[in-house]
């Protein structure tokens, strides 16, 4: 049998987090065959709801759950972890400024990227999923010197998710024969989701849907989902943000299926001219716990002017935090 691995997860008592754990748990990240340690991180006040979380997932008695370790200390949390789950973040509050929501959260991602660089696996996979994720990311790599670049991603796996099962209610078809769209960018409203290369049971998406509807509704559908989610249920996507992370990191350590690629949220190297150094959304492949961009894709002038306001947006971000001295 194989030795354990170690999960480190913040903002472990949240919404998100009631889903992610005990999938984890039950082997749905990185197989049935795999048992797993959870190092969960909260903040102060809220450690008893995460004991009353721990309870829950020690009572579903999953074999292969290891071990369960809590703790309001990142140096903690994430000593010796194989993956990190940043989950954990601040709120945009309303009358928040872009400024004063990412120095918010430059006082949690920094130090998590300083304890990260100290203590954790050097071989940790991070992934960010607390908002605004990809700045988030870039703050912790930032500060995790010791680290690879390349060892620190952020999620754009469910505006993946949603732009697959979108196109697969208009086309009528089940979302197992949707492959190779690529969401480019940030995890906001100016991502763009891109069905250039995208097949419906092997034939282009494009030639299946009018153009107006995928610029003129499909985008900004997949663009608006989590506002919607937020209408409809009264509260933010969980269980559906949890099965997208599910989904990265599996994917990133088990490998993506032959010929087929997702989307990740990484730092550029120049690819398909976005400015390297921007934690920003690609098509990947991945294999062997490694990622590569898929090269070779051709841009089209629609996609170039929406890859680059996202981009742009993501600089404006990257300026600010600077600013602030966070990176
Ligand atoms: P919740 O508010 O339910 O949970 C967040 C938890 O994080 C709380 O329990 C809080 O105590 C904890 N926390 C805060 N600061 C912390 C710190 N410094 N260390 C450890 N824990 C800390 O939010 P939830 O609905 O679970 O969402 C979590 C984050 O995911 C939010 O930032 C949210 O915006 C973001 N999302 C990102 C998505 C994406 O696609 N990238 C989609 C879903 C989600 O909206």
């Amino acid at each position: 049998t194989k030795q354990p691995v170690r999960v480190a997860v913040t903002g472990a008592a949240g919404q998100i987090g009631y889903s992610l754990l005990f999938r984890i748990a039950s082997g749905d990240m990185l197989g049935k065959d795999q048992p797993v340690i959870l190092q969960l991180l909260e903040i102060t006040p809220a450690l008893k709801a995460l004991q009353g979380v721990v309870m829950e997932l020690r009572d579903c008695a999953f074999p292969l759950l290891a071990d369960i370790v809590t703790s309001d200390d990142p140096m903690v949390a994430f000593k010796d972890a194989d993956y990190a789950l940043l989950v954990g973040a601040m709120p945009r509050k309303a009358g928040m400024e872009r400024g004063d929501l990412l120095s918010a959260n430059g006082g949690i991602f920094k130090p998590q990227g300083e304890a990260l660089n100290a203590v954790a696996s050097r071989d940790v996979k991070v992934l960010v999923v607390g908002n605004p994720a990809n700045t988030n990311a870039l703050i912790a790599q930032q500060n995790a010197p010791d680290l690879d670049l390349k060892q620190f991603t952020a999620m754009v796996r469910l505006d993946h998710n949603r732009a697959i099962s979108q196109l697969a209610e208009k086309t009528g078809q089940p979302v197992s024969a949707i492959k190779n769209l690529t969401i480019w960018g940030n995890h906001s409203s100016t991502q763009y989701p891109d069905l250039s290369q995208a097949t419906v049971n092997g034939q282009p998406a494009l030639d299946l849907v009018e153009r107006e509807w995928y610029e003129g509704t499909y985008i900004p559908t997949v663009a608006k989902r989590g506002a919607a989610i937020i209408e409809a249920r009264g509260a933010s996507s969980a269980a559906s943000a949890a099965g997208a992370a599910i989904d990265h990191i599996r994917d990133w350590a088990l490998g993506t299926p032959e010929g087929e690629w997702t989307s990740m949220a990484i730092p550029s190297d120049g690819s398909y001219g976005v400015p390297e150094g921007l934690i920003y959304g690609f098509p990947v492949r991945c294999s062997g716990g490694k990622y590569e961009i898929v090269q070779g894709l051709e841009v089209s002038e629609f996609s170039r002017g929406k890859m680059d306001a996202t981009a742009q947006e993501l600089i404006e971000e990257r300026d600010e935090v600077r600013k602030l001295g966070l990176v």
